[in-house]
């Protein structure tokens, strides 16, 4: 993919890279910083998606957008993407390790290796890959804030979404502890836990059944994708000496990730 990396602005703003950009949280936090004023690194899987959000900012912001399409799965991709940035994208101010899924409710004794495999690769493995890529750099330049999409689902599992749990689980502990071992430093880390938020997430759960998935929001008012992105950069844009160490954030009628009111 050619693009051109000349940016329109002489003196690049800060910038952010966010994973999973290309729909949902990823896509409204795009938007939110874009609209901030900082410079976007978006990656997804799907090239097209990515451009077709990009076109929207540009037309819409005053911003610089360098797209980065792999999976955050490949290893290898997302070195090669971060090893060779251009030289005005190379100093990263925030991450936002936002790409993740989850994928059916089964019982854990009863769902596909594959979906646990997608889910503990995507989830965990590449968003602790991505963090050990970025992160170094942002330590040397004293400088930087790891912001990780967690969720509710991370505080207890609830049917039918043991494997999903236990990834976002292990996102907070991935969170604790690197903001355990930037005690010393000036970095930052953010753990957002959202509850239930209306994007394609539900879609993807259920393999494409949107009547399954419409079901999920019945009867109560989601967050949107917005919501969070505001969370986000509200953590983002905290005076540097204050650390939004983790966010739960909750539909109204929402008590936990298994406490629902619907009417
Ligand atoms: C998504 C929140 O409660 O649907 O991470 O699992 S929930």
């Amino acid at each position: 993919m050619q693009q051109d990396y000349t940016p329109k602005n002489k003196t690049m703003s800060k910038i952010v890279f966010i994973t999973g950009a290309s729909s949902g949280i990823g896509a409204a936090c795009a938007r939110k910083f874009a609209k901030e004023g900082y410079s976007l690194l978006l990656n997804a899987r799907s090239v097209d998606k990515l451009q077709t959000l990009k076109t929207e900012l540009e037309n819409a912001y005053n911003t610089d957008i360098l797209l980065l399409p792999f999976d955050v799965r490949d290893r290898e991709a997302a070195a090669k993407a971060l090893a060779t940035l251009p030289e005005q994208y190379q100093s990263i101010d925030i991450l936002v390790n936002n790409a993740g899924l989850a994928l059916g409710m089964d019982k854990e004794y009863e769902g596909t290796e594959e979906n646990y495999d997608t889910m503990i690769d995507t989830n965990i493995t590449a968003l602790l890959m991505i963090t050990r890529l970025v992160v170094p750099s942002m330590v040397k330049r004293g400088k930087g804030h790891i912001i990780n999409i967690g969720s509710v689902a991370g505080d207890a599992a609830y049917p039918g979404g043991s494997v999903y749990c236990a990834t976002k689980a292990a996102v907070k502990v991935l969170s604790d502890g690197l903001r355990i071992d930037l005690v010393d430093t000036p970095l930052r880390v953010t753990n957002v836990k959202p509850g239930l938020v209306e994007t394609n997430f539900s879609v993807t759960r259920f393999a494409g059944d949107k009547e399954r998935a419409d079901k999920v929001y019945q009867g109560i008012k989601p967050l949107t994708g917005e919501d969070i992105a505001e969370v986000v950069y509200f953590a983002a844009s905290a005076p540097e000496h204050v650390q939004i160490a983790e966010v739960l954030v909750l539909a109204t009628h929402q008590a936990s990730g298994s406490l629902l009111y619907r009417n």
